[in-house]
């Protein structure tokens, strides 16, 4: 049935008219985007900020609940940036944030093998089981498979499509599995979903600013986790999309969906993929409708520069909190008890 395509080095799609909408950054059940900018050109700046493992900011940890999490000291921060390149995102001005206590964050996205072994033991239903269906890259699909789904495709963002039985554990569909990606992020899941997940291990979702300040890994208004340029050293430094999205990945960065949740170098601060990936749920509604909506952060894996340059720390986006898709996952938080 569904197969994930072998990956050849360059995949071509269908030739989609490139609107000014997103890549499903804030598409909901049922299949409407906002309104979203136009990017502006890249700006750059030749800086180098890499500085692994230091630990200047962050400490390791006990096991139990805080294993696989790391201490954030809690600290003054500019959020957001005067040169926001999604106005409608409401992503300046800059400001200063205080985060008022010490905090622990995952270090990765929830994996499916955390998700499994939680489903395991609690018998959780997500949201998406419970509907019938989540939203799906077309990419993900066989070809032959791709021109059933016309109809539920997004209206605004055709390269979604809503398919019946798109689960977690499912992620492409009935005949997909997530065996051989138990290390990759858990997706399909909604806010809720995510909500559940945390609470039962006496965690909770980040706040926006305690996510912000943690991307930022102590760099004052850098772009990227690890500085503002993309690509320092002629490497990847997290899993975007390369090549002219959506007809063309040419696997830059060697991943065409999401990749295992340690790969690539950490921040400063220990976090590995804050941005790229998979978009990250945070507990803060959005402006417009706070509490149908809610705000993720960080970009994913399909996100490119030119339409959805989403992968920087002061971007946002939203979901309703009953929305899964294929790109969106999460990481939680937890109080110093
Ligand atoms: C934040 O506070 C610092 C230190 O007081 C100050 O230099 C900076 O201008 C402030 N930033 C903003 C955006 O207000
Ligand atoms: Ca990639
Ligand atoms: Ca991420």
């Amino acid at each position: 049935m569904f197969k994930i395509p072998l990956i050849p080095l360059l995949i071509i799609l269908y030739s989609a008219t490139l609107i000014s909408s997103d890549c499903g950054c804030s598409l909901n059940r049922n299949g409407q985007c906002k309104d979203s900018e136009k990017c502006p050109s890249t700006e750059d700046s030749s800086e180098n900020e890499i500085n692994h493992h230091s630990k200047k900011y962050s400490q390791s940890l006990n096991p139990d609940k805080t294993s696989e999490m790391v201490l954030i000291k809690k600290s003054t921060f500019e959020m957001g940036t005067n040169k926001p390149v999604f106005q409608a995102d409401f992503e300046g001005p800059s400001r200063n944030i205080t985060i008022e206590k010490d905090f622990y964050l995952d270090l990765y996205e929830v994996s499916n093998r955390n998700f499994y072994d939680f489903v395991k033991e609690t018998g959780y239903e997500t949201e998406a089981e419970g509907f019938g269906d989540s939203f799906l890259f077309e990419m993900s699909l066989a070809e032959s498979e791709r021109d059933k789904y016309q109809d539920i495709r997004a209206a605004q963002a055709p390269w979604w499509i809503k398919l019946k039985g798109v689960t977690w554990k499912h992620p492409e569909g009935p005949g997909s599995t997530i065996e051989g990606r138990m290390n990759h992020p858990v997706t399909h899941v909604s806010w809720n979903d995510a909500v559940a997940y945390c609470e039962h291990f006496g965690k909770r979702l980040p706040t926006e600013a305690e996510w912000e300040m943690a991307c930022r890994g102590g760099l004052k208004q850098k772009l990227y986790p690890w500085g503002n340029k993309l690509n320092p050293k002629g490497q990847h430094w997290t899993n975007i999309w390369q090549g002219e999205f959506p007809k063309v990945n040419t696997l830059e960065d060697g991943f065409i969906f999401t990749c295992p949740v340690d790969k690539f170098p950490p921040n400063k601060f220990g976090l590995y993929n804050m941005v790229g990936n998979v978009w990250e749920w945070v507990q803060d509604g959005w402006q417009s409708d706070p509490e149908n909506s809610k705000v993720k952060k960080g970009g994913s894996f399909l996100c490119h520069e030119s339409y959805c340059w989403r992968y920087r720390c002061a971007a946002r986006s939203f979901n309703t909190k009953d929305s899964s898709a294929g790109n969106l996952g999460f990481r939680c938080a937890a109080n110093i008890s």
